[in-house]
């Protein structure tokens, strides 16, 4: 095991959640501001909108991306995208820091080689929430899901791999990574309503970072 990977999981406790799923509590609480600071400069060029559904919904939630590709929705569908088609640029690069933080943490949680190519951010006010999907626009399934939960804490409701199980509830704090693989890789999830709160880097926000291997 590589020294930083240690010092990672030294200030980190692992939580088994499921059959490849592990939740890895505080590994991001060092690079968090730098996180921030860098979703905010993400959104400068490509600014935080409220995606709408398949079905005709505007999402709670309000997304941006960075990396080679960035996953949208639209009434033609759910899909991945070189280009932001608000501004028609490609989205922006994702840095060293958010590359590296993903595969350390796939790392700790026993998946070796996980080079993200998307990173979607989600932003969460009071009330935003995401009901039960399962994450499958991805074009290699092989690899996990690696979610960085920042700011006000949040309830991720983890299903199992029919929509009819009912789901476990389990709370995420600031700087807590959950990775998601192998079995575990197309449970249904989601999110619930954020509860009104504060953390001092983000007022009454919660911000998610989801790295896939979309291609
Ligand atoms: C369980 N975002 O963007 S990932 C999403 O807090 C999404 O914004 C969550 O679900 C959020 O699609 C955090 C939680 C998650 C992600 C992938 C999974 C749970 C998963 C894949 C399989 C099983
Ligand atoms: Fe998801």
């Amino acid at each position: 095991m590589t020294g930083d990977l240690l010092a990672g999981l030294m200030t980190a406790s692992v939580e088994d959640l499921a059959d490849g799923a592990v939740l890895l509590r505080g590994f991001a609480v060092a690079e968090a501001p730098a996180l921030l600071a860098e979703i905010t400069a993400i959104a400068e060029a490509a600014p935080f909108r409220h995606l709408i559904t398949p079905g005709g919904f505007r999402m709670s939630v309000a997304m941006t991306n960075c990396g080679a590709v960035g996953w949208i929705s639209d009434r033609r569908g759910y899909r991945y995208g070189a280009d932001d088609p608000e501004t028609g640029c490609p989205w922006p690069a994702m840095s060293p820091l958010f590359r590296d933080l993903a595969g350390r943490a796939a790392q700790a949680a026993g998946f070796s080689g996980f080079a993200p190519e998307a990173c979607l951010i989600n932003r969460y006010a009071p009330g935003a929430r995401l009901t039960l999907h399962q994450d499958r626009d991805e074009g290699n399934l092989s690899h996990p899901i690696v979610s960085v939960s920042l700011g006000v804490p949040a309830t991720f409701l983890f299903g199992g791999l029919d929509r009819k199980d009912k789901p476990r509830r389990f709370r995420v704090d600031h700087g807590d990574v959950a990775v998601w693989g192998g079995p575990s890789r197309l449970a249904f999830h989601g999110v619930d309503a954020l509860k009104q709160g504060h953390h001092d880097l983000t007022g009454q926000l919660r911000y998610n970072l989801t790295f896939r291997k979309a291609l």
